[in-house]
């Protein structure tokens, strides 16, 4: 597989590169199964004036007081590292040489799980985060665009890594959307910094 180097191209126009084998596909398999085997939860978030499910199952892993709040609403306070997600991290930052400190993890149970368009800025990510996202089990349509303008589709493949570099949270929105077909489970982990807790 060819590896990236900080000095990579992003994708044209896009500040993201999308590598569709990172993982073996035993590799990807046996990831998958460790995943089924973490604390998924679900999770209530408020917005304009409602409370309702957060359409999709999450967890979070990470460094001690690494707490994530996002949408002013939901706050996930991350486990301690499993040895498979702590080993994951360290092969991204191999690869990428960025760094990371929690790892949210987003289980889409079907076509009708979803995360809508929205950035990735919450504060205690620091300034221009950078974040790996690695997808496991059924395709589904990722898609990104510039702010006010047209989307890029990707097809996010089990085993794959997508990487959003610092800046692309400033300039770009992203999202899975809901889909008709019947799809099994997705599950997507999102590798991403903090400025807070315990080192
Ligand atoms: O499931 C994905 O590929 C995207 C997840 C995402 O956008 C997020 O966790 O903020």
């Amino acid at each position: 597989m060819k590896q990236m180097s900080l000095f990579d191209e992003p994708t044209a126009v896009l500040p993201v590169n999308y590598y569709p084998e990172f993982l073996t596909l035993t590799e990807a398999d046996a990831l998958y199964q460790h995943c089924q085997q973490l604390q998924w939860q679900q999770n209530q978030i408020r917005m304009l004036g409602k409370t309702m499910p957060v359409p999709r199952l999450e967890c979070i892993y990470g460094d001690e007081g690494c707490d994530y709040l996002y949408s002013k609403s939901v706050l996930l306070k991350p486990l301690p590292w499993t040895s498979s997600l702590a080993q994951l991290r360290q092969r991204i930052t191999d690869m990428t040489g960025y760094s990371f400190r929690i790892v949210i993890g987003n289980q889409y149970r079907s076509g009708q799980d979803s995360i809508g368009w929205h950035n990735d800025s919450e504060a205690s990510m620091g300034f221009n985060p950078a974040i790996a996202s690695i997808s496991l089990g059924s395709m589904r349509k990722f898609q990104i665009k510039p702010i006010g303008s047209k989307s890029t589709d990707f097809w996010l493949e089990h085993g794959s890594l997508l990487v959003m570099h610092p800046g692309c949270q400033s300039t770009h929105l992203h999202q899975v959307p809901k889909t008709n077909k019947v799809v099994s489970t997705r599950i997507n982990l999102t590798f991403r910094p903090h400025i807070g807790g315990k080192r």
